[in-house]
């Protein structure tokens, strides 16, 4: 650790803007820079406590039957998520948009999306999520617009327009694309616009050209922009692919060795710090807010200089090592506890006190959680949704929770092409099956296992027609068909469905601060069916044991430590201090362990 922070500091004082990690917190208006308590060395902060929950409005709570969720629809269910017992609701997008990419393609960022409703039933959704004591960050997609926009409108228009640099324009090169980036959406990343002849970047569809980050006039743009939304009272921003902002702008081809990740080059802009501590200063330190970037392509290793407090730059950010353990490239592949286990503790050796992170396994991108890293099928699907949960709760980060995992959601069975919505698979589709590099049945085995609208089908509220969630004959995106046995409905219902299990588990991590602030130790990294880790803050400690496996195992815990009084179950199973477990499969625990009469912290 004193190595990473020798490196911090001595990138602090070459990032000519980046105060010095070891100087004073220089005085801003909103932020104290007196040295509250600290906990275990960490400043303690509203979001490193709370609980997130991920709503993506497309696919939540129809009101007004037109197949498609809206903010009236998220209100009509503030109830259900406190009882659920989150305290953040993270908003994807809302804005206008013509919905190439489902709303991360944004039209009028201070304009709700049609479809969604009205700037008064933002307000309203808003209002209540305030009544019940909750907060609300939203979605901040600026690492593009909307080909739409009226920006990206008059740029195209000449040369000359005055929006002409808000976005990235080249001209060809021999002939051809100004170099060989690709797009995630398939193809190529530049696209030859005709009215002038020239190319345009956008790392995502044709329809989501990047903005120039390095134009002051833009970065000033979008400064105004969240201001817009922090007046009116949200508590802050996941912010969208935020590590590609800053470009290499003499567009070097991807080098040499690349190994076909894109997102490790187009996060390794020059001036990425740079843009964000001049946010930080702009906007995010006059305000008591959230930030949390999506930061694709960034490792384990460099998150401490976006998230250390003391570069004022983010609060947490999202990796993609876990979520993306089963799969490379976009193939799916499959994955060892240990490498999972591997994961969690590099992050805690990568990230001291100064720094923060975040826990999750799943969001609108990605698989369902109980599909991809549990059992989802009839014997074991409740169970390992449980034990996951457990992990969410326990580990070191704050927890974010995606809409429908508390109800152990599943991956959707589907059939051929037109089952998909999802742009990145269409597009996919196109390159490679179309132009027969692979066989439609590869392709499709692949995108069930791995497509993004797993996790996008409609919210499952009850048995009734769409699993409650439109009253329309076809929703936008077909409901999964075992609604009628998942739903919100029947979880309520029975005190030991997953809602009540993450309802417990939430209570449990807000009342402990050792599973917020406690140091995190993995008892058992080798072993490849058993998850076993302590959280210890002083002399509160809590040993978490996790059974990743459909298998009964008899367990001794390391070092002889001993149980203790038993906190959380998915099972049931107790056994009370003692040092072997008799683990059943799927079997999730966490004790409060009785700490030795002399004292010693268990680390
Ligand atoms: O690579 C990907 C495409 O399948 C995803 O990992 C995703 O594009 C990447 O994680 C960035 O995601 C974010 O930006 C995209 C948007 O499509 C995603 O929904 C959003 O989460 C472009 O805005
Ligand atoms: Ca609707």
């Amino acid at each position: 650790m004193k190595i990473l922070r020798f490196i911090l500091a001595a990138c602090a004082s070459v990032v000519l803007i980046s105060p010095s990690l070891t100087a004073q917190a220089t005085p801003t208006a909103g932020r104290s820079t007196k040295q509250s308590s600290t906990l275990n060395g960490y400043q303690p902060r509203w979001w490193k406590e709370a609980v997130v929950y991920q709503v993506y409005p497309r696919s939540f709570k129809d009101s007004n039957g037109d197949g498609i969720g809206d903010l009236k629809g998220i209100t009509s269910k503030l109830d259900y998520l406190q009882g659920l017992g989150v305290n953040v609701v993270w908003l994807s997008p809302h804005y206008d948009s013509p919905n190439a990419d489902n709303g991360y393609d944004i039209r009028d960022y201070r304009k709700v999306m049609t479809e969604f409703g009205t700037m008064a039933d933002f307000d309203e959704l808003l209002k209540g999520i305030k009544q019940r004591h909750m907060r609300m960050v939203l979605d901040l997609v600026v690492n593009h617009t909307s080909d739409e926009h009226a920006w990206f409108v008059e740029s195209r228009k000449s040369k000359d327009n005055p929006y002409r640099n808000y976005y990235i324009w080249r001209p060809a090169k021999n002939g051809k694309e100004p170099n060989n980036w690709t797009s995630f959406f398939s193809g190529s990343a530049w696209k030859l616009d005709p009215a002038t002849g020239e190319y345009y970047l956008h790392l995502f569809a044709e329809k989501q050209p990047d903005l120039n980050w390095d134009n002051p006039k833009v970065r000033h743009e979008v400064y105004d922009l969240m201001k817009f939304w922090l007046d009116k009272g949200v508590d802050g921003f996941r912010m969208d692919v935020i590590p590609f902002v800053s470009k290499d702008q003499t567009f070097p081809d991807f080098p040499a060795n690349f190994d076909g990740r894109a997102e490790h080059i187009y996060a390794s802009g020059p001036h990425m710090h740079e843009y964000l501590q001049e946010m930080n200063r702009e906007v995010l330190s006059k305000y008591d807010v959230m930030t949390v970037g999506e930061a694709f392509g960034i490792t384990l290793q460099q998150t401490p200089f976006l998230v250390d407090e003391r570069r004022h730059e983010l609060n947490m950010i999202f990796n993609f090592d876990a979520v993306r353990l089963d799969q490379q490239n976009g193939i799916w592949r499959d994955w060892t506890l240990p490498e999972l286990k591997a994961i969690y503790t590099q992050q805690d050796r990568s990230l001291d006190a100064h720094s923060w992170n975040t826990v999750f396994l799943s969001n609108h991108d990605n698989l369902r959680m109980v599909s991809a890293f549990g059992d989802d099928s009839a014997a074991y699907r409740v169970p390992s949704a449980k034990l996951l949960a457990t992990m969410l709760f326990t580990l070191k980060g704050t927890p974010f929770v995606y809409q429908g995992d508390e109800l152990g959601m599943t991956d959707y069975p589907f059939k051929g092409i037109e089952d998909f919505d999802d742009i990145a698979v269409k597009n996919a589709w196109k390159e490679y099956v179309l132009t027969q590099r692979v066989s439609a049945e590869y392709f499709l085995a692949n995108m069930r296992k791995t497509g993004r609208d797993n996790a996008r089908t409609p919210m499952q509220w009850d048995n009734s027609l769409n699993g409650g969630f439109t009253t329309a004959a076809k929703p936008w995106l077909a409901v999964n068909p075992n609604y009628s046995e998942i739903n919100a409905r029947q979880v309520i219902g029975d005190p030991n469905s997953i809602y009540h299990y993450y309802q417990r588990m939430a209570d449990l991590r807000r009342k402990t601060p050792a599973l917020v602030y406690g140091d995190y130790k993995d008892l058992d990294p080798a072993n490849p069916k058993i998850f076993a880790y302590t959280r210890t803050l002083g002399k509160d400690a809590y040993l978490i044991v996790l059974n990743f496996s459909k298998d009964a195992i008899s367990y001794s815990i390391p070092g002889g430590l001993k149980a203790g009084r038993l906190e959380a179950s998915n099972l049931g199973e107790s056994e009370g201090t003692t040092t072997t477990l008799h683990l059943k499969p799927w079997d999730a625990r966490v004790y409060r362990m009785a700490v030795p009469s002399s004292g010693t912290d268990i680390n």
